[in-house]
């Protein structure tokens, strides 16, 4: 039986803000952009408030030009989102993603001409470290039941250890907190899932040197394509890098195959995948920016070109 949402945001905003844990709650700055959707986030309303002035004050100039590009309507093959910031130079957000703060100005994104990924315009998202979350909220993920999250990025500086760049909400009690799927740079810049309430797992487990071999590290200073691959129905979860699947990311189910056994285990032997929101962004013990660009969202492959 699924908790309402707006239960568990509630619950959430409980929770204290920032600690060794990285469960910042925060609040929803989503809603500052978000314009209405069924979005989990935006349910949190009473504390909105004090995020959304940051969101706003986030980018150099406060120009909305928010109709543009690509919600629906004008993406290719398929694609129920697509954006490639070219119009949206200095302004905000468009519709179909919204950003998380930690609050007050502590992270902000900005989009920027400066060091473009794809074309001449990409977002830059910002976080000062000490777990202040700065996310991308891609809110077409909440109408999909299985998809492809296809996006470039790229980090200013190389940062590993206890820092994350997306997180897979995963199940109606995953919120930015200890129940989200963590994708996580370990030391090396090593790629692994991680969440914390499920005995803070990894998978691939990496300690294991024929496993670390199962996965990649996040190249620094290049820009990168990532795509995630989900599945709610059938509980399957796939990764690829530069068009290349990196089979230590998947999670299958089926622990004969590939390197899911130690996430399986952590959850008691499966593991029901019921993805609900993607973010991308920036969160964790340091602070970094990370650019991202044609972040794009299709019941369909995408690709990387
Ligand atoms: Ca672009
Ligand atoms: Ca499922
Ligand atoms: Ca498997």
């Amino acid at each position: 039986m699924k908790q309402p949402l707006l239960l568990a945001s509630l619950a959430l905003l409980l929770t204290a803000c920032g600690g060794g844990t990285g469960s910042s709650s925060s609040s929803s700055s989503s809603s500052s952009s978000s314009s209405s959707s069924s979005s989990s986030s935006s349910s949190s309303s009473s504390s909105s408030s004090s995020s959304s002035s940051s969101s706003s004050s986030s980018s150099s100039s406060s120009s909305s030009s928010s109709s543009s590009s690509g919600v629906t309507g004008n993406c290719a093959n398929g694609a129920i989102f697509c954006e490639t910031f070219e119009s949206l130079a200095g302004g905000q957000l468009p519709e179909g993603l919204s950003f998380r703060n930690c609050g007050g100005n502590g992270s902000s994104y900005d989009i920027t001409t400066s060091g473009a990924l794809r074309g001449n315009v990409s977002v830059d998202v910002t976080s000062p470290g000490n777990f202040c979350e700065a996310w991308l909220d891609v809110k077409a993920v909440q109408n999909l039941p299985a998809g492809y999250v296809r996006f470039y990025t790229r980090q200013a500086a190389a940062k590993s250890g206890l820092q994350w760049f997306m997180l897979v909400e995963n199940g109606p009690q995953a919120d930015s907190n200890g129940q989200s799927m963590r994708m996580r740079i370990f030391d090396n810049n090593v790629l692994a899932w991680n969440m914390e309430s499920a005995g803070d797992t990894v998978s691939p487990n990496f300690f294991d040197p024929a496993q670390r071999s199962s996965t990649v590290s996040l190249p620094t200073g290049a820009t990168t394509c990532f795509e995630l691959f989900y599945d709610n129905a059938n509980d399957l979860i796939r990764v690829w890098m530069n068009g290349t699947e990196v089979p230590g990311l998947a999670i299958d189910n089926d622990r004969n195959t590939g390197y899911d056994q130690r996430w399986l285990d952590a959850f008691g032997g499966s593991f029901n995948v019921d993805v609900r929101l993607v973010r991308l962004g920036w969160h964790g013990s340091a602070g970094n920016t990370m650019k991202y660009d044609d972040i794009v969202v299709s019941p369909n492959r995408i690709g990387c070109n």
